[in-house]
């Protein structure tokens, strides 16, 4: 199967959410069939869904997977459950919670999962780091990210400063052709 670029949403609002993010991107790194391209830098964001809960860390990894969607996602509920996700609450708290927001020029929907996201489009905590990753990326329906972002102003949502990390993390330079082609 030819490999195919994958935005990961990850975010975290308990149990230290920064050394969450940060070892969740490690275990990205060591998926099966996958090469981890780049993550953005983090966000602080104040909770989405229900309120009263920790603010979220957050970020998005770009992957290159020969991993087909489903499995993929299979292997991300593994990481969320290793690291104590237990699924109770909708839109309430979680130590890791694993997003497939794009998989390559793929559109899903099935009883398993949805693809793309279908909260993206309103989510500034993901479309910002996405934009730190691509900022020239289309959804495969043909609506660019930029258009995305003038209807999302940056609510409530901060960069973690770097001198916050205990160590530094940068986004690397990704290639030019990996987002979703037109
Ligand atoms: N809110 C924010 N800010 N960030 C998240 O990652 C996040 N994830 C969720 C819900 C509960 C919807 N709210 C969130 O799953």
């Amino acid at each position: 199967m030819q490999a195919v670029t994958a935005y990961i949403g990850i975010g975290s609002n308990l149990a230290d959410p920064v050394a969450q993010v940060r070892q969740a991107a490690l275990a990205l790194e060591a998926l099966p069939q996958t090469r981890a391209i780049a993550c953005s830098p983090l966000y602080r964001s104040k909770p989405w869904g229900l309120p009263g809960q920790p603010d979220y860390i957050n970020a998005v990894a770009a992957l290159e997977t020969t991993l087909p969607a489903l499995e993929l996602l299979t292997q991300l509920q593994e990481i969320e459950t290793a690291r104590g996700r237990v699924r109770t609450v909708r839109w309430g708290p979680r130590p890791l919670d694993l997003d497939i927001l794009l998989y390559g020029g793929l559109q899903l929907g099935g009883p398993r999962l949805t693809i793309p996201h279908p909260r993206l489009r309103e989510r500034a905590f993901v479309l910002y780091p996405l934009r730190d990753l691509a900022p020239d990326l289309r959804l495969p329906d043909g609506t660019t990210l930029a258009e995305l972002l003038e209807q999302c102003p940056p609510w409530e949502l901060e960069r973690v400063e770097e001198s916050e990390l205990k160590v530094s993390w940068q986004v690397q330079e990704i290639p030019h052709n990996i987002g979703v082609s037109t």
